[in-house]
């Protein structure tokens, strides 16, 4: 394997690190990236807020993802330096890696400063036998002619590798200036929308936002926070159709993107974190639940939104039903259930049929979202709930109390 290590004190990643990272795993061609937060040493005073080391493995693991997410490479986020005791030297970090990886190539990634520093690092010598040196500078500014003489004479001095590359994308970002720039907003654009809405509802560098009253501008990147990656576009997708089928069927098109950006909150979390949720919450489970840890999102989300955000009880039942759905659901219910299922990233088979038909009515695109639901878990041989089953039934008897009526009148 490949695998490439990018340490730095991430406070905080910013999409200066983010580019970087994503650029060096596709120009080397890594199996795997390793994104390290520098420890923080204990005789060093921390600059004023910055924040806690919990928090910096938290906003790095977030710009790991995406970075994973766009370059399609596996992104490790290791916290090894922050739990080390003392002050972080390299030579030990990769005297732990190479003992975890010992027949791995390792490159280890660093930035200009380092590279013309490296002279004067502890074990200069040792660090050059335990990985390669990958020095990357910007294509604008940086003359490539001084980083070749400066690897040839590292080379020359150490042996082991040393190259450098130009990178295309970088972005200049001052860390000092992104923090600064944190309370005002000034900083919004510089960080990945994950990272930005952690910061925002962990209050980190000066912000203090009620997290009970958010406009909607900034609860999406607060929403976006909780999420994997990957489920971002699905969020973003849903929220938007919900407002859309607001619109169009008279539900609260607030509500709705309210809902639609909170619905899946949970959904990342483990048996154990929903199950301690659960507890925290007071919320009853049945036996179906207790073991489908698909079904428990609903429930944890509805209670989280409601306990973090103080979303009421419109938003939060909409939550709470979007998964199995249940019998003579509100608007705004049928809205967020049918958003989660049609929104535009899903794709399988008969989405676009279940598309027209929900644009038609809404009643009987729920209807067939139920029964494309319980066919597909018959499929799997998955237990289907009882509210699910409900749901459709009681659609299925108002559809055919409907047909009755109209032919009674003729
Ligand atoms: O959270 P999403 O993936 O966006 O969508 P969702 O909240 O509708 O969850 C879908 C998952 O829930 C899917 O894996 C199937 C599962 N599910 C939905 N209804 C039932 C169900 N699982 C069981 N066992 N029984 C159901 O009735
Ligand atoms: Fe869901
Ligand atoms: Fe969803």
């Amino acid at each position: 394997m490949k695998i490439g290590i990018y340490g730095g004190s991430f406070n905080p990643p910013h999409l200066g690190h983010q580019n970087a990272a994503v650029e060096a795993a596709e120009k080397c061609a890594l199996d795997k990236l390793l994104l390290i937060p520098a420890g923080i040493p204990p005789h060093k005073v921390m600059e004023q807020g910055s924040p806690a080391n919990e928090h910096r493995l938290a906003m790095t693991r977030l710009m790991g993802g995406q970075a994973a997410l766009q370059s399609g490479v596996e992104v490790e986020v290791l916290d090894l330096e922050m739990a080390r005791e003392g002050k972080s030297y390299t030579v030990d970090t990769l005297r732990a890696l190479r003992r975890q990886y010992p027949n791995d190539e390792l490159l280890l990634f660093m930035g200009t400063d380092m590279f013309f520093s490296f002279e004067s690092w502890c074990a200069p010598e040792e660090i050059a036998e335990l990985a390669k040196i990958v020095a990357f500078y910007r294509n604008e500014s940086d003359s490539a002619a001084a980083f070749a003489a400066q690897a040839e004479k590292l080379r020359a001095r150490f042996g082991g590798s040393f190259e450098a590359f130009a990178l295309d994308r970088v972005i200049e970002v001052s860390s000092t200036a992104l923090r600064a720039g944190m309370a005002s907003g000034a900083s919004e654009a510089m960080l990945e929308p994950q990272v930005y809405g952690y910061i925002l509802r962990e209050h980190l560098y000066g912000t203090n936002l009620d997290l009970k009253r958010l406009t909607v501008q900034q609860l999406r990147p607060i929403a976006l926070s909780y999420l994997k990656a990957k489920r971002c576009a699905h969020v973003l997708g849903t929220a938007a159709t919900a407002v859309k089928l607001a619109e169009k069927y008279g539900a609260d098109v607030h509500r709705a993107e309210v809902a639609g950006l909170l619905h899946d909150c949970t959904k990342k979390l483990s048996m154990p974190e929903q199950l301690a949720l659960c507890e925290k919450y007071g919320i009853a489970l049945d036996a179906l639940e207790k073991k489908a840890l698909k079904l428990l999102h609903a429930k944890t989300g509805a209670a989280l939104a409601r306990d973090v955000f103080g979303v009421d009880d419109e938003i939060y039942n909409a939550i709470l039903w979007h998964t199995t759905g249940k019998p003579d659901m509100t608007v705004l219910e049928k809205v967020i259930y049918l958003a989660d299922f049609i929104e535009p990233t899903r794709d399988f088979p008969g989405v676009d049929a279940l598309r027209r038909t929900v644009w038609e009515d809404l009643d009987r695109g729920l209807l067939m979202g139920l029964e494309m639901t319980v066919e597909e878990m018959e499929e799997m041989g998955n237990p289907i709930h009882v509210n699910t089953l409900a749901a459709r039934d009681y659609l299925k008897g108002k559809t055919n109390e409907g047909k009755a009526g109209s032919g009674q009148q003729l």
